[in-house]
């Protein structure tokens, strides 16, 4: 079969025109790397070439789905090296997102004119890499060094303005063709290369400065600090630079740390897509209600109204609707205060707002949420109420993070559209959104939840029915181990700080006393009853909680606070208490390294992940990952336990996590070994 060519071109007159097509965003794989070689071949004896895409974007970068395999030329370097030097000057015509690859390329070309919304970067930091086809070289030679670390270091975006101001873009215009001929029509003298200039003098000061600042925020992440030491090559001859440009590229390819951002990469991508909502199209969502306005209840509204819903607010009576609709205010004069939006979003934003006591408010919902307290026979009313006002077909969903939705849902006709939508505190915040299904609920209603989720910009992930879902489950088992190495001989502060270490950005008693106790204490004397009485159940956690060591609101938990301080401190007080119960128990308390804690929490993270794809409760162990990373803080780069797993071998992995089962038997239910080892 006959391919359509990746790179085509054509001649009017004395200009080439030379298009790039390769859906969805361009990026340039080998076909297009060789298309655009024969391109240059093809625009010899042209006036000028110019280089544009079709589809929604220029050339968005490498092809990351290569960077697997060994790199196979001609090497993307080398085909800029030949635009660049090429006896035709090229124009590039850019729009939609010019990144990584894509920005080397239009640095390669003579000249640069973009659409105004267009955007440019060079995002291979985040994927754990330096620019490998001279982006750290050409970027301070055309922009400065200082805005190249800013835009190299941190893989953010600038618009097309900001390049422009920077002489970075020789125009912006609307209709880049019309431009593009007007421009070419009186063609501007050759400029010279990007790579044959010099870097503009710079202070030595300014690397020092960033150094220090990366280091301070990469948390064990090196590719920031990767990229700002290429940069400072470009001080050398571009051939120097460039070339150990290219060869440390090619050896953070293979790094632990890029294939972990790649597989997040690919894996936000695919929990976005479950098999559940193959082809269903979501319905059509414009007005929420949400019932409760409590913290989670005005976080999720504030998301909602930032993404353009209408939103509808429930309370109970009308000072606790007038107290809810004060939060959502505060939230958003927030967002508007942190840069988060402009103070005229913020406020056309609360212009969709309303609160009220009465359900009838809800009756034109599209979709009611319910974000009361954990308390069944509480939820069971809001959505009774809920049902007896609203269409019959209306979505109706409960951000519980633990109870049963079918129990929830019990008594609901038309069960169909029942869902859980399992936001995560502060929901205008926390970008991380559980799907929760019911075997009832329909696909289209599940295809909604993740269109909404998409609206409200969360990352969302499907998952099934077990205690916890997917992310509090695990986060479950963590503590257990955790509590299970304060009993056998390690302190709080020595767990926190080896997972801290391994770059999470606290430790499990951190959190618990940021977050409070209460709340797993409440799930810990529900599930009482229906705990496996052979498996270890340490108490420490419950003692602190009776004698009222809740966390930083009574300044006392795990640590203990200093008025108006939130550092935590070591306290005696519970060192003592910790001791104690290892020896009512009969335990011979002993050292834990670092490394040893670390193995254990990581072993039993995977392992649960592992459990929780075999049970059916999450479609991949990928998405597994991507809940660990946006709901819990998992290091990134780290890529999710699950990756870490398969990155250091699940064989090792089973073998800490028989460890972790020999020292506290009957309390452990090991994945199967062919399911972890996937
Ligand atoms: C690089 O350039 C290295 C060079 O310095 C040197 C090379 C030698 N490759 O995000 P979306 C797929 S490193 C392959 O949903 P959006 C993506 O998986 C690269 N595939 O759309 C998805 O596939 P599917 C530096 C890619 O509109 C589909 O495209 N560049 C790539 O929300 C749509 O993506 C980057 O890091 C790629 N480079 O956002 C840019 N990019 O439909 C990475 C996307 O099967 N890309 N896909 O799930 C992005 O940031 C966003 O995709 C973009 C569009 C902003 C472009």
């Amino acid at each position: 079969m006959l391919q359509t060519p990746t790179v085509t071109t054509t001649r009017v007159g004395d200009v080439a025109w030379v298009t790039i097509s390769n859906p969805p965003v361009n990026a340039t794989s080998l076909s297009v790397r060789q298309g655009l070689v024969q391109a240059v071949k093809d625009v010899q004896g042209a006036r000028v070439a110019i280089l544009r895409c079709d589809g929604r974007s220029f050339v968005a970068g490498g092809d990351i789905t290569e960077f697997d395999a060994p790199p196979v030329a001609p090497h993307l370097p080398d085909v800029i090296q030949l635009i660049e030097d090429s006896e035709t000057p090229f124009l590039a015509l850019l729009h939609g997102t010019v990144l990584g690859g894509g920005f080397e390329i239009a640095m390669g070309c003579a000249w640069r004119i973009a659409t105004a919304t267009t955007r440019f970067g060079l995002p291979e930091v985040t994927l754990g890499l330096i620019p490998g086809a001279g982006g750290t070289q050409r970027l301070p030679r055309l922009v400065g060094m200082s805005a190249a670390i800013d835009i190299a270091c941190s893989g953010t975006m600038i618009t097309a303005q900001a390049l422009h101001d920077l002489d970075g873009l020789d125009a912006i215009a609307d209709d880049l063709d019309q431009v593009a001929e007007a421009f070419v029509a009186s063609l501007p003298a050759r400029p010279m290369p990007v790579s044959a200039r010099t870097v503009p003098p710079y202070d030595p000061a300014l690397l020092q400065d960033a150094k220090a600042k990366l280091t301070k925020r990469a948390k064990g992440q090196r590719s920031p600090l990767e990229v700002l030491d290429a940069l400072t090559w470009s001080q050398e001859s571009f051939q120097t630079g460039q070339s150990q440009e290219r060869t440390r590229f090619l050896e953070l390819k293979n790094s632990a740390e890029s294939r972990a951002l790649r597989h997040v990469f690919f894996a936000e991508r695919q929990a976005a897509k479950p098999s559940s909502i193959k082809d269903m199209k979501p319905r059509n969502i414009q007005k929420v209600a949400i019932v409760g306005g409590g913290l989670m209840g005005a976080g999720i509204a504030t998301a909602a109204l930032s993404s353009g819903l209408n939103v509808i607010l429930i309370e109970r009576d009308d000072q606790a609707a007038a107290t809810a609709s004060d939060r959502v205010q505060k939230l958003l004069d927030g967002a508007a205060k942190y840069g988060k939006m402009t103070s005229a979003q913020a406020q056309n934003a609360f212009a969709l707002f309303a609160a009220s006591s009465d359900y009838n408010a809800a009756s034109e919902a599209d979709l009611a949420i319910e974000a009361v307290f954990e308390d069944v026979a509480t939820k069971q009313q809001v959505f009774s109420s809920l049902a007896s006002v609203m269409n019959p077909n209306a979505i109706l969903a409960t951000n519980t993070s633990y109870l049963d939705p079918r129990t929830i849902f019990e008594g609901i006709s038309n069960q169909s559209r029942c869902i859980g939508l399992h936001f995560f505190s502060p929901a205008h915040i926390m970008k991380l959104l559980e799907i929760v299904t019911m075997p009832e609920t329909s696909a289209e209603v599940i295809a909604t939840g993740f269109a909404l989720g998409k609206r409200m910009r969360k990352t969302t992930v499907q998952s099934g029915i077990c205690d916890g879902f997917i992310g509090n489950r695990m986060l479950m088992a963590y503590r257990r181990e955790a509590d299970y190495l304060l009993a056998d001989g390690a302190l709080p502060h020595e767990v926190d700080a080896a997972v801290r270490a391994f770059g999470m950005p606290m430790g499990p008693y951190e959190v618990q006393d940021l977050t409070g106790l209460q709340i797993a204490w409440a799930n810990r004397k529900r599930n009482a009853t229906t705990r496996d009485p052979a498996e270890r159940y340490v108490t420490i956690a419950d003692q602190l909680c009776e004698i009222g060591r809740l966390g930083q609101q009574s300044a006392a938990g795990w640590y203990r606070y200093e008025a108006g301080n939130r550092t935590p401190q070591r306290d005696p007080e519970v060192e003592q208490l910790v001791a104690a119960y290892s020896q009512a128990q009969g335990i011979t308390r002993r050292n834990f390294t670092p490394q040893e804690i670390a193995d254990r929490l990581l072993a039993v993270l995977a392992n649960e992940g592992a459990l929780i794809v075999q049970d059916g409760i999450a479609e991949r162990a990928s998405d597994v990952d991507v809940v660990q990373i946006h709901g819990y803080g998992f290091p990134r780069w780290r890529g999710g336990p699950m990756q870490y797993a398969t990155e250091i071998g699940w064989e090792k992995t089973a073998q800490n996590m028989q460890l972790v089962n020999d020292e506290s038997p009957n309390s452990w239910r090991l994945a199967r070994s062919e399911q972890i080892e996937k």
